[in-house]
């Protein structure tokens, strides 16, 4: 294991686009997206405006696929490819970085912080930037409340979700995941992303159930700076209703 200190060029390059706007990331899972063709929806979304592209989202993606993927991505694209972890086994030296996240609302000590501490010498073994952040999983939550053993935040508790954004920038986090959860029906509500936004000094990233341009636009509107979709471009490719989404994010911050 080496002892050198991280670059931190896969976060000063999203802090640098985030005073420009909002961000959109992209996140394909390997499991559905092997490969090439994780290379060519990475390939379409960049050129619609995506400034990062996620890898990750399903149980059981080896090291091997994500690296496949993390590489046939790299080819094509010059934006960060950014592990989104399920646990150290799908790492990769192959990606850019990785979302170093707690599960902050999990029932299961492993996902808030004990994976962590044998997942952080990989992560610097493999010369991978981790990315500190504290992801939210609200109601529904979906298969990663289940798998995550999550006390799901009510949509309605909105100090609650204040509460743990708060919590997680005060411990040094970098980006504040307010998640419904991937094919949740609605993503998180408008008025929770609003108080979150409000109290917050860090960049808000808000995920699960967004599908369209009027998705998009609404929380925009309501503080989201970083929006991740990944169901929309898995069931229906670069269609209408990704590029509506891309549409809005390009639109607020004046692309
Ligand atoms: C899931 O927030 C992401 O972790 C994306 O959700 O698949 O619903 O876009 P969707």
């Amino acid at each position: 294991m080496t002892a050198e200190p991280r670059s931190g060029r896969v976060l000063s390059y999203l802090h640098e686009r985030l005073r420009r706007g909002p961000l959109h990331f992209t996140l394909i899972d390997p499991d559905k997206s092997p490969g090439e063709r994780a290379a060519e929806i990475a390939q379409g979304a960049v050129a619609l405006g995506s400034d990062a592209i996620l890898l990750g989202g399903s149980t059981g993606i080896s090291s091997e696929g994500m690296g496949e993927a993390a590489e046939a991505v790299r080819r094509v694209v010059q934006v960060p490819t950014i592990i989104f972890p399920e646990g150290p086994g799908s790492l990769t030296p192959k990606a850019d970085a990785v979302l170093f996240m707690s599960l902050l609302n999990s029932r299961n000590l492993d996902l808030v912080i004990r994976t962590h501490a044998k997942a952080a010498p990989v992560v610097r073994q493999m010369h991978l930037e981790p990315i500190p952040l504290g992801y939210l999983v609200i109601a529904p939550g979906m298969r990663v409340g289940e798998v995550g053993q999550v006390d799901v935040v009510a949509r309605g508790d909105v100090g609650l979700a204040q509460g743990y954004a708060l919590a997680a920038e005060f411990l040094g986090m970098r980006f504040v995941y307010l998640e419904a959860g991937s094919g949740a029906p609605s993503p998180v509500p408008l008025e929770m992303v609003r108080a979150v936004r409000s109290v917050l000094g860090i960049p808000l990233v808000v995920g699960g159930g967004i599908r369209t341009g009027e998705d998009a636009r609404a929380l925009l509107e309501a503080g989201a700076q970083v929006l991740v979709t990944g169901s929309v471009t898995e069931e229906e490719g670069l269609g209408d209703g990704f590029r509506g989404i891309l549409g809005e994010v390009r639109k607020a911050r004046g692309d």
